[in-house]
């Protein structure tokens, strides 16, 4: 827990975000600023500020990341169309939140390259 994070605030339920999925380790909410029909931010309720922080311990955590993904895609119907898993990490990966996150995005095509 970070008292400056804004995740670990959610995470506590200080902002009462609504949470679409939630378990002992992991929590996850719609993105305030979506990016496509359906955009989903899986995150740890552990502060950690970067994928590349991440340790050897976290393996199992880092994991458990995608298949709830997976889970949420299927939950919200866009397992079989497609969608597109992004860790943004550090400056130019365009992180802007120092609490790692899995972006969960669908319902539309996407584009490739990412800008
Ligand atoms: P990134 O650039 O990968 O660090 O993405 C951070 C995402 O977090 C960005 O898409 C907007 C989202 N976000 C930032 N603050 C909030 C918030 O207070 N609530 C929600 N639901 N999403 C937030």
């Amino acid at each position: 827990m970070s008292d400056e994070c804004i995740f670990c605030k959610i995470a506590n339920g200080e902002f009462g975000t609504k949470f679409i999925y939630e378990d002992a380790e992991l929590l996850a909410f719609r993105d305030i600023n979506p990016q496509a029909p359906v955009h989903v931010l899986i995150i740890p309720g552990k502060h950690i500020t970067r994928i590349n922080r991440l340790e050897d311990s976290d393996q199992a955590l880092a994991g458990k990341m995608i298949l709830t993904a997976n889970k949420i895609a299927r939950d919200e119907r866009i397992s079989e169309s497609g969608y597109r898993l992004i860790f943004n990490c550090g400056p130019d990966g365009g992180q802007e939140v120092e609490h790692i996150h899995l972006h969960l995005l669908g319902g539309r095509q996407m584009n490739w390259p990412p800008g």
